[in-house]
């Protein structure tokens, strides 16, 4: 049996690098709570990611919520159920309501177009979610915003180091929550960053992520804690020294992909976006079954048989979570159904190489019954 290939795989800095940025740790004993790898940490990912204001957070998802909270919202907000569900969940969890908007069928974003009619008087926020390194319709989506003065906090989870015409996708919305997860394009193990345009949320923010405390004898609000540990921080440190080699090694990856899939019949791949310098975080395939002649479901236990491990992110679509008990039927956003029904995201990492890719693409053409 050929070796496994995972879906995915953590990048390393190497190891002798991680040892040496750790090592002050022991001289310090300084831990936690905003350490000074944390605060060079804020600080290089400021000049990355070209933005003024970012708060690291424990994941993404506490990120998010806490972003959820800073603007202390209220009512319905607008999102995608074509997500990971720490999206969704962070909606609900902060007491507001998800009000679900489809997505385009080309590069799997929130549909711009559908948002206004799904504005109500409670509507008080537009959560749009960037998928696979592609960007949402800013523009649009804040033109929008201006109109009904919504606030625009992205799921920018899978956009890290995107830019657009040279713009940071950090740069875009109100807000951005990223996610520096094991599995990402940028980790620091488990780690996430709130980024936002308004100065002053940034002590608000750094607040919410510690207990709501504003001093250590005065909780101002009941928050929680999200803070980012100095092993993440320092994992994360060495993994930004090493970030455009990993991009660059994804996108030959993306690119082998394209040159093998992009001709078998029923294999729609992922819509370059124009002007947009991705990071290749996904590599996502649609199988349409009437042109490939096998379902995405087959063809995902075809390749399990062959040790290729592949994920239907996303499916299914989060409005269809049993806590939701049928409030959002599928129907109401059948292009996000039909993709969630078809996606099969490929293997890629960081060194995954040719040969590899020549693999799975093996597999994948051995399967087309046209
Ligand atoms: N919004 C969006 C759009 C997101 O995609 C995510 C996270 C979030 C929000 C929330 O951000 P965080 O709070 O997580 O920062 C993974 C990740 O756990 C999750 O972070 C990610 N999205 C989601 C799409 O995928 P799983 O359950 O698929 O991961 P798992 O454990 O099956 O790992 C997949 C593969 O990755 C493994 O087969 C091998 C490789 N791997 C995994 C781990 C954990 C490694 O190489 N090293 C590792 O340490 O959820």
């Amino acid at each position: 049996m050929d070796e496994k290939i995972l879906v995915t795989r953590s990048s390393m800095p190497p190891f002798e690098e991680y040892v040496e940025e750790i090592r002050s740790i022991w001289e310090t004993r300084w831990l936690t709570n905003s350490g000074a790898k944390h605060t060079e940490l804020e600080a290089n990912l400021r000049e990355f990611l070209s933005v003024s204001n970012i708060a690291l957070c424990v994941n993404g998802h506490q990120a998010l919520e806490c972003i959820l909270e800073a603007f202390d919202l209220q009512g319905e907000v607008i999102t995608t159920p074509f997500t990971f569900v720490s999206t969704t969940n962070a909606i609900v969890r902060k007491g507001l309501k998800p009000v679900f908007c489809d997505i385009n069928g080309e590069d799997f974003t929130i549909d711009a177009d559908k948002i206004e009619s799904l504005i109500t008087e409670k509507t008080c926020a537009i959560v749009p979610v960037h998928v696979y390194g592609n960007l949402c319709d800013d523009e649009k989506i804040e033109k929008i915003a201006q109109k009904y003065n919504l606030k625009v906090i992205y799921d920018a989870a899978h956009a890290f180091g995107v830019r657009k015409n040279g713009v940071s996708s950090a740069a875009l919305g109100d807000a951005a929550m990223f996610s520096f997860h094991a599995t990402k394009v940028f980790h620091s193990v488990e780690g996430g960053a709130a980024v936002f345009r308004d100065s002053a949320m940034y002590e608000k923010i750094n607040q919410l992520k510690n207990f709501g405390l504003s001093s250590p004898e005065t909780p101002w609000y009941c928050g929680g804690n999200a803070k980012m540990n100095e092993f993440c921080a320092a994992m994360g440190l060495c993994n930004l020294r090493h970030i455009d080699a990993a991009i660059a090694s994804r996108r030959e990856a993306a690119e082998r992909y394209r040159q093998r899939l992009e001709k078998i019949p029923g294999i729609q791949l992922n819509t370059v976006q124009h002007g947009v310098q991705s990071n290749y975080a996904y590599f996502p395939a649609v199988i349409h079954p009437e042109k490939f002649g096998c379902s995405r479901d087959e063809l995902a236990k075809a390749l399990a048989r062959k040790n290729i491990a592949v994920r239907k992110y996303f499916y299914p679509l989060t409005s269809s979570a049993e806590y939701f008990k049928g409030a959002h039927p599928a129907g109401e956003t059948p292009i996000a159904k039909f993709i969630s029904d078809r996606i099969l995201c490929l293997p890629i990492f960081e060194g995954i190489g040719e040969k590899t890719v020549d693999r799975i693409c093996d597999a994948v053409i051995s399967e087309y019954k046209g």
